[in-house]
């Protein structure tokens, strides 16, 4: 019960744009959903390769950060802010390792990709990145504050 009352615990999913165009995009959301997560922030844009850049700053000197940018920007992107306890962690769990042949079957990425290069979706790795991915991708006002019905049978 307590669980919901403090501020919620958030994070930052993107569906990639091979996610997008292979019609991945209600199948991500539904097990999401399912798990009792809670969308809280919803849009889909084309990046810019500058804003691509700014997403994936942290890994500028990486040899494939440049191809990387160019695939982020390279189509439509759904943007995500999902809530729940434990989400940001969990969430990497649902999506699995960050290389398709080593996630897990039963993950996001085990499940519908086959190389690093084209993995489906962006979770936040951890606190300060989901802050700051929230707040790079959303203004404040795009995120929604509600209680679903749901939420008494899921804390
Ligand atoms: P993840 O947090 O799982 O998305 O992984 P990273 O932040 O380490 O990498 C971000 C993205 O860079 C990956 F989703 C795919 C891409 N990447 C490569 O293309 N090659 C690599 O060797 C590692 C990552």
């Amino acid at each position: 019960q307590e669980a919901h009352a403090a501020e919620m615990e958030r994070t930052f999913i993107a569906i990639k744009p091979d996610g997008v165009q292979r019609g991945l995009i209600s199948e991500i959301l539904s097990r999401f959903e399912r798990k009792g997560f809670k969308l809280v922030a919803i849009k889909i844009v084309v990046p810019s390769k500058d804003f691509a850049q700014k997403h994936y700053h942290d890994l500028k000197e990486r040899p494939f950060f440049n191809g990387l940018c160019g695939f982020l920007s390279s189509g439509p992107v759904v943007a995500m802010v999902w809530e729940g306890e434990g989400v940001i962690k969990y969430g990497r769990k649902l999506i699995g390792a960050t290389d398709p042949q080593k996630s897990e079957p039963g993950t996001i990425r085990g499940d519908l990709a086959v190389v690093v290069g084209r993995n489906i979706i962006h979770g936040s790795d951890g606190p300060e990145t989901a802050k700051d991915e929230i707040k790079l991708w959303f203004k404040p006002e795009e995120l929604v504050r509600y209680t679903s019905n749901a939420e008494k049978w899921i804390y």
